[in-house]
């Protein structure tokens, strides 16, 4: 399918590239990988024009400015991020777009910059990579705490979507994965990271707050569609701390919105879209930890979407969504 458009599409910067270097895969692969990841020109573009992607919202990768210690200094990056970001968008309008990345490490600081990305620069939403570290590397702050509730107020103001990313838990909390690294990144542990961290935010009463909130997941929503009836099913009888006023269920269907990054799956897909409906899900490849081309040659083959999902699924729900310049 020609005109797709994807938005969970990383890139780096100096500063930021080195923590990537973990998840690129075999050791050989690095230099391809860091290639990949910081061109944002004639590469990425032949990419995109032989997978069928027209336009794509360009992030900093993860954990990027999450992990730095320093307020000053992440601050210092995610403006640097996004100024890489703008450049390329303003060389390439009719390919890229942005989402910022933010110093959540101060609400205030984050607020200020989507302020600035959404109202100088162009940029369509927010991607943060999971909790935030601040001062001590054994720190991980989660945005559903009372602090945040006016950065939240900043993002329902601008009417911009959220895309939660995911991150790996911390070394320091996490025992339970001792002895198996594998099982921390992406073939778990990101999931179960960015999970947690999306029901926090469902039930801590945020969205009875600001209803009109606009958070996207990827990965065929880190497994939450598929556990949602168990969830509300048992909360019947352990609500305990639960701050929402509705079922937890009723709030991800309303609030949250998820993209196919990096799950090219037709049995995951058809129960995500059973659950989330048409009107919820996108299409995106995750580039370049995944490849535009296995993205697009299940996305535009898959047997389970029909041709009119497709092309809303793919586009004009994205459109929609960003209210994107594109017919
Ligand atoms: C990502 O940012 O999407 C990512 C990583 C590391 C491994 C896999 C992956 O940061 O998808
Ligand atoms: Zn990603």
């Amino acid at each position: 399918m020609k005109g797709k458009i994807a938005f969970e599409e990383h890139m780096a910067i100096e500063q930021t590239l080195s923590e990537t270097k973990n998840f690129a895969g075999e050791s050989g692969r690095w230099d391809d990988f860091s290639g990949q990841i910081l061109d944002l020109g004639a590469r990425r573009l032949e990419n995109m024009d032989a997978t069928g992607i027209e336009f794509a919202l360009l992030s900093l990768n993860a954990p990027g400015v999450q992990s730095i210690l320093d307020t000053a200094e992440a601050i210092e990056v995610a403006q640097r991020g996004n100024d890489a970001i703008a450049d390329a968008a303003v060389r390439y309008p009719d390919r890229y777009g942005g989402l910022a990345a933010l110093p959540m490490q101060d609400p205030d600081a984050a607020s200020a910059e989507l302020d600035r990305c959404v109202k100088e620069l162009g940029f369509k939403g927010a991607m943060v990579n999971g909790f935030t570290q601040k001062g001590v590397p054994d720190s991980a702050i989660y945005y559903d705490i009372p602090e945040y509730r006016t950065f939240w107020a900043t993002v329902a103001e601008l009417d911009v979507p959220f895309y939660l990313h995911p991150r790996m838990q911390l070394p320091s909390r996490a025992q339970n994965y001792e002895g198996h690294p594998w099982l921390m990144s992406a073939p778990w542990g990101f999931a179960v990271e960015t999970s947690i961290h999306s029901l926090r935010l469902c039930g801590s009463g945020l969205f009875d707050d600001y209803p009109s909130l606009k958070v996207i997941i990827g990965h065929l929503g880190e497994f939450i569609p598929h556990a949602l009836w168990r969830i509300d099913a048992r909360m019947r009888f352990s609500p305990r701390g639960y701050r929402g006023t509705r079922p937890l269920g009723e709030i991800f269907l309303e609030n949250f919105l998820v993209t196919t990054s990096g799950f090219f799956n037709d049995p995951a897909f058809r129960n995500t879209l059973e659950v989330m409906g048409t009107d919820r899900l996108f299409f995106s490849a995750d580039y370049p930890f995944e490849s535009m081309q296995d993205a697009a040659e299940w996305y535009d083959n898959s047997q389970v979407i029909s041709e009119e999902d497709r092309m809303k699924i793919g586009r004009s729900n994205a459109i929609k969504l960003f209210n994107l310049d594109l017919d």
